[in-house]
């Protein structure tokens, strides 16, 4: 069996000031072409089809639109809800739609239900596992302090007990949305961090033929059977150097996995420069990213004035402008936001501890207070977004 695996679509979301609508439009298209030409027997997608809750309406429009062009093209599709997608309501009509061949999965509870889809060696049972907030989880999966490790193997566990009881030789498929240990984030994805912990291992899918991940938006193999698919399209320049892609996974008689990469339209490339402006602008080895979506860290000790109107001359897609003067580490003037980068929000309250209390940390009871305080934040504007 033939697969295409693809996630984190986000539809609606824009590329700093540029809209990336008729990007995804071209998206679609490249992936009901790739499924025809290719003749792919299955059409998997793995969460966040859309970037917020209540998505824009020309957003619901375009994923009209691709529900219409894959029902069209008569490949069987199952789809999950992302941390960013509002399960219920994408969920919303998914009766009518599973009647068409798009079998959307948002509902915890249906975990262990596959949809069953075959080839000339039998049959395989696609588990759709939905993106799973531990907080609203909790009672679903009678897990008591609920992390993702935690609520992801109960889900599993049901995945293999439903397994056990198919026909021997049954091959599996599992979707899922999580941080996975081993993947690399960039900085598009939102924070899942519950009880200190957001990545649970690989080994939580062990029985699954394939796994297919969403949440981490660079491609990336975990295992040669659990694997991230990335967005197709880049959504922050921490993704300069990605190459954006689907796979295209082929599942033998045996279930063992073979895998190739397809790659997306992008419309423009994007590049990181960084140096004073006046080198920016004078410099030929940067002439090949002229047409390139830039992010241009400026250096220059002062701040150069007017300093988007000089770069979009030779650089007219400039989209992110950063400062960050010449200076030594230990200079008092080194930014906050410097300091701050790439720590999570607990390890920076706890630093705030140690700093205001003159070099003793948080205690294990402390940073209790500090981990429940941060998760009930988040469980509270899951809820809202969920509500
Ligand atoms: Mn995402």
């Amino acid at each position: 069996m033939r697969l295409l695996h693809t996630s984190d679509w986000h539809l609606g979301r824009s590329f700093h000031r540029v809209g990336m609508l008729g990007a995804q439009a071209e998206f679609i298209r490249h992936l009901v072409a790739t499924a025809r030409e290719r003749e792919v027997d299955a059409v998997v997608v793995s969460g966040d089809v859309y970037d917020r809750a209540v998505p824009p309406l020309a957003a619901v429009e375009l994923f009209d639109d691709a529900l219409h062009r894959l029902a069209r093209l008569g490949v069987p599709t199952v789809m999950i809800s992302g941390n960013h997608d509002s399960a219920r309501r994408l969920g919303v009509g998914a009766g009518l739609m599973g009647r068409a061949g798009i079998h959307l999965r948002t509902e915890p509870s249906a975990c262990g239900t596959p949809v069953l889809l075959s080839d000339s060696h039998g049959e395989v049972a696609f588990y759709g596992l939905p993106y799973l907030e531990p907080a609203l989880v909790r009672d679903e999966f009678a897990v008591e302090r609920a992390g993702h490790e935690a609520v992801l193997t109960a889900a599993m566990d049901r995945v293999r007990a439903d397994l056990a009881g198919r026909a021997p030789g049954t091959r599996s498929v599992v979707l899922a949305h999580a941080f996975v240990t081993g993947g690399e984030p960039s900085d598009s994805e939102r924070d899942i961090t519950v009880g200190g912990v957001a990545a649970v291992p690989a080994g939580v899918f062990d029985g699954a033929d394939y796994v297919a991940l969403g949440h981490l938006h660079g491609c990336q193999t975990l295992t040669d059977r659990v694997r991230y698919s990335g967005s197709p399209l880049p959504y922050s320049f921490s993704e300069t150097d990605h190459r954006k892609t689907m796979w295209l996974v082929d599942l033998a008689a045996d279930g063992s996995v073979t895998a190739e990469r397809v790659d997306c339209p992008v419309p423009r490339a994007l590049a990181r420069i960084r140096g004073a402006l006046e080198d920016l602008l004078a410099d030929p080895a940067l002439a090949r990213h002229e047409e390139a979506w830039i992010e241009a860290t400026l250096t220059d000790p002062v701040r150069p004035a007017d300093p988007m109107a000089r770069l979009t001359e030779r650089f007219p897609h400039t989209l992110s402008l950063v400062f960050d003067p010449a200076r030594t580490a230990d200079d008092p003037g080194i930014s906050y936001a410097r300091r701050l980068a790439g720590r999570d929000d607990q390890q920076i309250a706890e630093d705030f501890v140690t700093h205001v209390r003159g070099g003793t940390g948080p205690d294990a009871h402390e940073r209790t207070v500090l981990r429940d305080a941060f998760d009930a934040v988040r469980a509270d504007e899951t809820v809202r977004e969920v509500a």
